[in-house]
């Protein structure tokens, strides 16, 4: 019964959510970042390709869009190899299978990762006229994504693609129920199952990714690529104070596994991305994904599931003295 209760509370929390932009407030995370795939691995991007999935609660009818700021990849926000040359694709998916199929949900852009219906697509190269500017794909009705039952919801997909060059494309997502402007969709959240960002440059600065541990999992694999061994990353959980995790440096993949309390069923982890004072780390490339013992991934919902956990005293103690 306590269970059942969660997994309620779980999912009317998503729904008294307010849509905020990609990456959320919380997150505290500048840019999203996927690289041309012309560029070495040790810029900081492992495949080229970043997936996300917006969520709309069936009960919102009006029509919604998905907004990009600085989609061009040139001028500002960008980091530049050498010249400007990279292009990038943006797709918009909905329909039967955009979401359930199960190369969508994983993290390498191979097999069906593009499935579901095309509903819009456009590419970008260096265009003064979308530097820190935005572009606006739709308007799409919500019954347009895949509806999806567990949550009640229609879902979106949009993958941005690396498809020419060697450049990094920093940039963001809105979604929005106007064109020129961001309105949030009352009740709407995404997630993504890989997050690959850029960190701040001002060491003062923490950004987090928030996985939901739903009831079946037993242990989670935290795996980062190509943190430049920028300082610390820790959890935080409704049982946990900070538990360091190892670090990856230049171009690696390191994994880090460990068991998941009763407690923290289906909570949101707060990973925290720390980094060092000196010498400090500019324009730092990360990855992260999270999976459970089966293998399946973790999302990360950019409006974290259950708010931000917060050490809860009683739990936390009680840990600490059976250790
Ligand atoms: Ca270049
Ligand atoms: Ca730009
Ligand atoms: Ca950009
Ligand atoms: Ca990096």
């Amino acid at each position: 019964m306590k269970k059942i209760m969660l997994v309620l509370t779980g999912i009317t929390l998503i729904m008294n959510g307010i849509s905020q932009p990609v990456p959320a407030g919380d997150e505290n995370i500048p840019f999203l970042m996927t690289f041309g795939p012309r560029a070495g691995t040790s810029w900081g991007d492992d495949d080229f390709s970043q997936t996300f999935f917006f969520l709309i609660p069936k009960k919102f009818t009006q029509a919604i869009y998905i907004r990009v700021y600085d989609p061009d990849i040139g001028g500002q926000c960008d980091e530049i190899n050498g010249l400007w040359d990279t292009k990038m694709t943006y797709s918009v998916y909905g329909g039967k299978d955009c979401y359930s199929v199960k190369d969508a949900q994983e993290t390498q852009p191979q097999g069906n990762y593009k499935s579901g219906n095309l509903l819009a697509t456009k590419s970008f190269v260096n265009q003064a006229n979308y530097d820190e500017n935005w572009y606006t794909f739709g308007p799409f009705n919500p019954s347009e994504g895949e509806y999806v039952s567990k949550w009640d919801a229609y879902i979106f997909k949009i993958i941005c693609d690396g498809v020419a060059g060697d450049d990094g494309n920093l940039y963001r997502y809105y979604l929005s129920t106007m064109p020129n402007m961001n309105k949030p969709v009352e009740g709407a959240n995404a997630f993504a199952y890989e997050y690959s960002f850029r960190m701040h440059d001002d060491p003062s600065e923490v950004s987090h990714i928030y996985p939901f541990v739903d009831d079946r999992t037993i242990t989670v694999k935290l795996a980062n690529f190509d943190w430049d061994s920028d300082g610390l990353i820790r959890t935080v959980s409704v049982a946990r104070h900070g538990q360091l995790t190892k670090v990856s440096g230049e171009d690696v993949w390191i994994e880090d596994e460990f068991k998941i309390f009763d407690e923290e069923k289906n909570t949101s982890l707060d990973i925290q991305f720390i980094k060092k004072k000196n010498p400090p780390v500019r324009n730092n490339n990360v990855v992260v994904n999270v999976r459970n013992q089966y293998g399946e991934l973790l999302p990360f919902y950019v409006i974290p599931i259950g708010g931000v956990p917060k050490p809860r005293p009683e739990i936390a103690v009680k840990k600490q003295t059976a250790h």
